[in-house]
């Protein structure tokens, strides 16, 4: 049955649905701001629009890691057609720019258009506060401004309904129970240093880990074992070499599961946001209605919509000027 047989319509504005089937290159980019520029991540955030597209563009660009698979000896890396230029040396000290060739050289680049005020927002640099969001605080706040801000999860369907991403469907399970389709997360470059999956559930209802019961037990260790074994049948990882986790709050209610090489610090993976598939697992097994009880503390942005509302309860005071 398809999703839209169940009742649930894309929100989708009808606008510019062009832009990434032509686009060669960002000559058209008009760009406003820098949301933000991670030095450390090596990420930059820009604001702006498309000459002759309707609407706002975010566009993302990081300096993506190194493989280990490019650097033998034999390897491009280390070839005459990359130029080495001096800054200067200082006894056994050279200092150097490195300038390899193109296919070496590349910036993973994230467009996102037509942009929302939601997406404009997600990627500007902000001040962080921590809540602690009890049952009560849940019901009060966070489960009304999940159902009235109607998050977009046109993507998640097509990807569902395989009206994209299926060439890179990795595993699926078709149950309506149990079942979950696990793509490569759109921030994977697809090094195998960076390995990032999402497994998202077929399953419509569970918004998040505040959902799950001991009824979902079936559902949380099929995604485990199939997701593990695809990821071991394909990239030759163990279940040791993986962080497998939940994001709470995730940034869309539909739940899912991410699955990252252990050694790669993917964004996302501090204690105040994931949670990890095995310790969720095991709480519920202690106890099948441990996340409808707990309190589940997470990072909420200034500019993020509910943020008044926290502030209006008095449940976090807003920093002035810092
Ligand atoms: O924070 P949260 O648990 O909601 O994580 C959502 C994940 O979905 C992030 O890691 C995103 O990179 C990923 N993601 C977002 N979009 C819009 C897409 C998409 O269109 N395709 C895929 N494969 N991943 C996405």
């Amino acid at each position: 049955m398809s999703l839209e047989s169940q009742g649930i319509q894309s929100k989708k504005p009808k606008l510019n649905l062009n832009l990434h089937e032509n686009i060669k290159d960002l000559s058209e980019f008009k760009l406003g701001s820098v949301l933000q520029n991670s030095t450390n991540r090596k990420v930059v955030c820009l604001r702006g629009s498309f000459q002759s597209k309707e609407g706002e563009a975010v566009v993302i660009l990081e300096k993506t890691a190194f493989s280990v698979d490019d650097l033998t000896s034999d390897s491009k890396f280390f070839c005459e057609k990359n130029q080495l230029e001096k800054i200067f040396h200082n006894d056994v000290y050279g200092d150097y720019k490195y300038f390899p060739i193109q296919e070496l050289n590349s910036i993973k680049a994230t467009i996102i258009h037509p942009a929302t005020e939601k997406h404009i927002a997600k990627y500007s640099s902000q001040t962080f506060y921590i809540i602690e969001e009890t049952p009560d605080i849940y019901f009060e706040i966070v489960l009304p401004h999940i159902t009235d801000q109607k998050f977009d999860l046109q993507w998640v369907y097509n990807i569902l309904e395989h009206k994209s991403e299926s060439d890179r469907i990795l595993v699926e399970d078709t149950d309506p129970n149990n079942g979950f389709v696990m793509v490569p997360d759109l921030k994977w470059n697809g090094e195998i240093d960076t390995l990032y999956f999402l497994a998202i559930i077929k399953k419509i209802n569970i918004k998040s880990i505040r959902d799950l019961t001991s009824d979902h037990l079936p559902l949380l260790k099929n995604i485990r074992d199939k997701g593990i074994a695809a990821i071991k049948n394909k990239y030759g990882l163990e279940s040791s070499d993986l962080r497998i986790y939940f994001h709470y709050q995730p940034s869309f209610y539909h739940l899912h599961v991410h699955f990252t090489y252990l050694r790669h610090e993917a964004p996302g993976i501090l204690t105040e946001r994931a949670h990890l598939l095995t310790t969720v697992i095991n709480n519920i097994e202690l106890l099948s209605d441990y996340y409808q009880r707990s309190t589940i503390p997470f990072v909420v942005r200034e500019n993020d919509k509910w943020f008044d509302k926290f502030v209006e309860k008095g449940i976090v005071k807003r920093r002035n000027g810092i």
